[in-house]
């Protein structure tokens, strides 16, 4: 039996269509996963593409989740990305415009770099729209590889955007 359920955390973002109907659904989506159950969620935040995204798309909405989960990390992505593919998404260019993204944060405390998989996620340190949401629901959370608190990497960056009303 397990004694330690692990605890990851998942972003989501959405900048075509419905944004907020799309972000519900993949909540559902997820919380319907035989190995997985979401036990909280961030508020909803708006924000603008980041530096380097493709020019002319919109604003995202971005949300963080943490999920307590029997799914080994590479299994994890396999459902986030089947969640993704029933959700519309298409993969054009990088960072392009996008029904629905979802990214693995943190796995518990693992530090994982395979090909098709990378935890932490590289850039979460770098972007007020997943540090925000993640702080929300992680605060004292330490960041495996810089060792820096989630909440003191946050106050490293200049604010990127803006908590909505919206509700899951
Ligand atoms: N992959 C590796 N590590 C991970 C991980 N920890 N979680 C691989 C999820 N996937 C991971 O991702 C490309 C590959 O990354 C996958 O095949 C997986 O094996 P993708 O979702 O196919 O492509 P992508 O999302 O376009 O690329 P990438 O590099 O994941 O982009 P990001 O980092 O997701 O950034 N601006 C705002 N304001 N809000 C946003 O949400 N998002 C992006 C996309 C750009 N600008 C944004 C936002
Ligand atoms: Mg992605």
């Amino acid at each position: 039996m397990l004694t330690h359920m692990p605890v990851a955390y998942i972003a989501l973002g959405s900048n075509l269509g419905n944004r907020a109907d799309h972000l519900r659904a993949a909540a559902r989506a997820i919380d319907a996963l035989p190995e997985a159950s979401i036990t909280t969620k961030s508020p909803i935040y708006e924000t603008p593409p980041a530096p380097g995204s493709a020019e002319g798309q919109g604003d995202y909405l971005n949300a963080v989740v943490q999920i307590e989960t029997t799914l080994s990390p590479h299994d994890l992505l396999t459902a986030l990305r089947d969640i993704e593919h029933q959700h519309g998404r298409e993969r054009k260019e990088k960072w392009c415009a996008r029904t629905l993204d979802l990214d693995i944060l943190l796995y518990d405390d693992q530090v994982i770099d395979t090909p098709d998989l990378t935890i932490p996620h590289p850039h979460m340190h770098e972007r007020w729209f997943v540090l925000k949401p993640l702080c929300d629901i992680a605060p004292g959370t330490v960041h495996p590889h810089t060792k820096k608190s989630l909440d003191e990497l946050l106050c490293d960056l200049p604010v990127a955007g803006k908590r909505t009303k919206i509700t899951w």
